[in-house]
């Protein structure tokens, strides 16, 4: 009969099915019990969200300005930064790290920090320059850990040592001076090789001829937040040439006759160059009360002393290969201070991009938080440091930002300008977390 034959069959497999019926129950609890889960985390996100995110509502308010360090309102239109991913058009830029061998664990540390911050979503190509070959070990581990391609140069010896007309007797001499004042890196000849390099060189590079835009970067450097734009983008889209996030003031002692030669480069080139009201020279020689201090060091010369911390920046190569940069870097190099004193690419650069280039084209990227010892800077808005996830606390004692010794107050001031949020909206505004 076949109903006996069914239940036969079904006897026989009665273990099987309480088995696959227990399953199926259990699958159902766990499914039940996990929603739980994702729903109260849900809500407790959603609470998050809403109880302290403004800046992530600035999609649909986007007259509010965040109380960040900024002058700009908006330094990029936010809604169009979810454009990353395969249709994201790259900007023609590379990171680019100079950088030896030995640091190696540094350079991958700052590798590790960018890529997560920033990189991973847009995967920029990796440029690294060394005055000697890269070993392999090097190339391979950075290799791996970059997201976008990686290349490596070697840099040409007479991009980099020193020229046959420094008079050796008088460097070595100096050199020893500078050792016994106890000068940072005074009895140092690599450094010196290494500041006229990023002074001059590096921007000639040919490894670099394809590119319009690099992002310096140094070992053991740490990103504190989520980059909330791509830094290239905003660059090209604001007319910007140079961006910066730390400026301070330089020991007086390794740039003894900087000035003298600058002030002589000026003569030589007025009418050539932009005039000094157009440009952002007051910032590099302003003086005066800034907020309630004055600058915390005594400067010998008209040159305050100020300049931007060149181990982090974003620049425009094309600026850096101009007929006025050259010029410029050329008069400096003609007297020798790269190494008869200790001249460094930081005030190097800043005042030659405070030179020739209007305030508007410098940029202050105010919400990227970034430490290089002894230093940092953290945004100073709860909000965004949530909103960008930052490991920061903007009260540290390494951050500068609005510190006596940092040069940011006199930039907002001499520079391109700064408005504070109750100046733009008005006393009847408060902003409140
Ligand atoms: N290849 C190479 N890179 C160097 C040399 N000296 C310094 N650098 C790099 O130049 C940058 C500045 O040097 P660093 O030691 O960090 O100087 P500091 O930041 O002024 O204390 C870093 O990216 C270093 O890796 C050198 O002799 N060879
Ligand atoms: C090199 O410098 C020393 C010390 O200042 C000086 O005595 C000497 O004349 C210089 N040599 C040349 C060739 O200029
Ligand atoms: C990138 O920039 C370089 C240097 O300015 C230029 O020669 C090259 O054509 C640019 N590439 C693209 C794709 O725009
Ligand atoms: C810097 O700005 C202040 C305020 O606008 C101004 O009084 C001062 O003259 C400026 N400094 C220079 C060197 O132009
Ligand atoms: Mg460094």
């Amino acid at each position: 009969m076949a109903n006996k034959g069914l239940l036969y069959a079904l006897g026989i497999f009665l273990p099987l099915w309480t088995f696959l019926i227990c399953i199926f129950f259990k699958q159902i609890f766990l499914i039940h019990k996990s929603q739980n889960i994702d729903n109260s985390y849900t809500y407790l996100s959603q609470r998050a969200k809403e109880q302290y995110d403004s800046s992530r509502r600035r999609n649909y308010l986007p007259d509010l300005k965040l109380s960040r360090n900024s002058y700009e309102d908006y330094t990029l239109d936010y809604r169009r930064q979810d454009e990353f991913g395969c249709f994201y058009q790259r900007e023609n830029a590379t990171i680019l790290m100079l950088v030896r061998n030995s640091e190696l664990e540094g350079a991958l540390d700052s590798m590790r920090s960018l890529e997560d911050r920033f990189n991973k979503r847009y995967r920029y190509d990796w440029t690294f320059l060394n005055d000697v070959p890269f070993d392999q070990e090097f190339i391979e581990a950075t290799t791996a850990m970059a997201s976008g391609k990686t290349q490596y140069a070697l840099i040409p010896p007479a991009d980099w040592n020193r020229p046959q007309w420094i008079n050796e007797t008088l460097f070595e001499a100096r050199l020893h001076e500078m050792e016994t004042e106890g000068v940072l890196y005074g009895g140092s000849r690599s450094y010196r090789n290494m500041c006229r390099f990023n002074s001059g060189f590096f921007f000639k590079q040919s490894i670099l001829n394809n590119y319009d835009y690099y992002f310096r970067v140094e070992p053991n450097v740490e990103y504190y937040c989520d980059f909330p734009y791509d830094p290239f983008r905003v660059m090209r889209l604001k007319g910007k040439k140079y961006g910066f996030v730390i400026s301070l003031y330089e020991y007086e002692e390794t740039i003894p006759t900087l000035w003298n030669v600058v002030e002589e480069y000026l003569e030589t080139n007025e009418g050539k160059i932009l005039s000094k009201e157009d440009s952002a020279y007051a910032f590099l020689t302003d003086s005066n009360l800034v907020g309630k201090y004055y600058p915390v060091v005594e400067a010998n010369s008209d040159y305050n002393l100020c300049h931007f911390w060149s181990n982090f920046e974003i620049g425009d190569l094309n600026f850096f290969r101009s007929d006025e940069y050259k010029t410029f870097f050329e008069t400096l190099d003609s007297k020798g201070g790269f190494y008869y004193e200790r001249w460094g690419d930081a005030p190097v650069h800043s005042i030659g991009v405070s030179l020739l280039l209007r305030p508007d084209e410098i940029i202050h990227f105010d919400e990227l938080g970034y430490f290089h010892s002894p230093f940092g800077t953290c945004p100073a808005s709860h909000a965004v440091r949530l909103d960008q996830r930052c490991r920061c606390k903007s009260d540290d004692v390494s951050v500068i930002d609005i510190e006596p010794h940092s040069c940011l107050m006199r930039w907002w001031k001499n520079g391109s300008g700064k408005h504070f949020l109750k100046e733009v909206q008005g006393k009847n505004f408060e902003y409140v977390l």
